[in-house]
């Protein structure tokens, strides 16, 4: 037990009216949305990095949270998973996610960080038994120190591309031991600074390869969990390969990747790569890549990852309208890939922060689900694509370009325009959300 968050009891669903700030007024987890509870639709993840490894710097200024198990020391990593669990209790959600990095303390050789690791594996497994919160997925931190500067598997140095190796396959036999759902890999410095020096065909060689052996790796290890790529243009990279869902698709084709890895879509990444969240999300699924989400938003201005809780239930509802659309969630759920605003110093801060989050995503989910089942708007999309499903017209598509062209000619086609009718569409949508 640490005394980090006393005070503060497990936050229960009390309903909209309530006065309790420490309540939730609309994630209730057993009420069924689409015949499924709630908390099974949104599978809520809290991230061990942001919530306790965090310590609230950014480039003007260091670290402004004192928390009792900051520091390099077993003991410490013991402490910092004691105050995690203890943060699982009265939040309730059912899943978390951490990297290597964020549970263990850095050893003073690659080895030694390694069996630190293997350590906190362990007792956090031990802390796993006596809870139900679960763990959504791990990851390698191949990003932080300053052997990765250059990139992991992507490095020009092949003895970085085996560190890397070390680490991810440390934490796939983790997440698997820890009976995690999915493996993500976020590939923060598979990237280059300046092309100048940069061989892309190698790197990007380099990273191909490196997602084969993790996948031959799962299958070798029989891991039943999901291997999703998280997108993101740049940051701390000028420009990352894995840019988006699109170039993603691109690159698992090249490596015969695309029936073995999903991704999982951050809404600060999608923003930064010039597209909407719901963008990300509906190509994914029309890919068939849908696998997870990270649930943390930009500052619309800033221009980078500022990892914010969500506080938009409107922006929300747009997403978990993809979500539904995708079928929900199989292994995937909803990741806080979010943290406080340095300033937010106290535990109720963190709590509470959680809570929010949980709340709007929990109204948004509510209102796409009641949009869904109104079916207006699906009607109205399958009307717009109607005509494809004539016979004549599907052959089209199996024909070649000279006998479409003919067919144009022969019968004097003059296909008369049809509104869009996108204003209707979105007063439709306001009506719900
Ligand atoms: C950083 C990423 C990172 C991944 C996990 O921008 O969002 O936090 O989710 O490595
Ligand atoms: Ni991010
Ligand atoms: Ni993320």
């Amino acid at each position: 037990m640490t005394d980090f968050f006393k005070g503060i009891a497990p936050v229960r669903y009390e309903g909209p009216q309530t006065a309790n700030e420490f309540a939730f007024r609309h994630y209730n987890p057993d009420e069924l949305v689409m015949g499924k509870r709630m908390e099974d639709q949104l599978r809520f993840a809290v991230a061990w990095w942001h919530s306790f490894a965090w310590p609230g710097g950014d480039p003007f200024g260091g670290q402004t949270f004192e928390r009792p198990w900051f520091g390099d020391s077993m003991d410490a990593a013991r402490m910092k998973a004691d105050a995690a669990f203890e943060l699982f209790a009265i939040l309730g959600q059912p899943f978390f996610c951490f990297h290597d990095a964020d549970i263990r303390p850095e050893g003073a050789t690659f080895a030694e960080s390694l069996r630190n690791f293997e350590g906190m594996v362990d007792y956090i497994g031990r802390k796993m038994e006596g809870t139900r919160t679960k763990l959504l997925w791990g990851t390698a931190n191949l990003f932080s120190h300053r052997r990765y500067m250059a990139g992991a598997a992507t490095n020009p140095d092949p003895e970085v591309f085996a560190c890397a190796a070390a680490t991810v396959k440390a934490c796939m036999d983790a997440t698997q031991r820890l009976g995690g759902q999915n493996y993500v890999l976020w590939g923060g410095r598979e990237g280059y600074e300046t092309l100048l020096n940069t061989d892309l065909g190698r790197e990007t060689e380099q990273a191909g390869r490196f997602l084969q052996m993790v996948v031959d790796y799962k299958h070798k290890t029989g891991f039943k969990g999901a291997i999703l790529i998280e997108p993101k243009p740049q940051e701390p990279s000028k420009h990352q390969y894995d840019y988006d869902v699109a170039t993603v698709y691109g690159f698992l084709k090249r490596f015969g990747l695309e029936n073995e890895v999903k991704v999982n879509i951050e809404q600060g990444h999608a923003i930064l790569a010039g597209h909407s969240f719901e963008h990300e999300l509906a190509l994914a699924t029309a890919l068939g890549l849908f696998g997870s989400i990270d649930m943390n938003r930009n500052d619309m201005q800033s221009g980078w990852d500022t990892d914010q809780f969500p506080d938009n239930v409107p922006e929300m509802a747009r997403a978990y309208y993809e979500v539904i659309r995708a079928g929900g969630f199989t292994t995937g759920g909803t990741n806080f890939d979010a943290k406080l605003r340095r300033q937010s110093l106290d535990a109720g801060d963190l709590v509470l922060a959680h809570v929010g989050a949980m709340d709007v995503c929990a109204r948004a989910l509510k209102a796409a689900a009641a949009l869904w089942q109104d079916g207006a708007l699906e009607r109205a999309r399958a009307g717009r694509y109607a005509a494809w499903d004539r016979p004549e017209n599907q052959a089209m598509l199996g024909s070649d370009l000279a006998s479409v062209a003919q067919r144009a000619v022969k019968e004097s086609l003059n296909p008369a325009p049809k509104s869009g009718r996108q204003e209707r569409l979105e007063n439709l949508w306001n009506r719900f959300v």
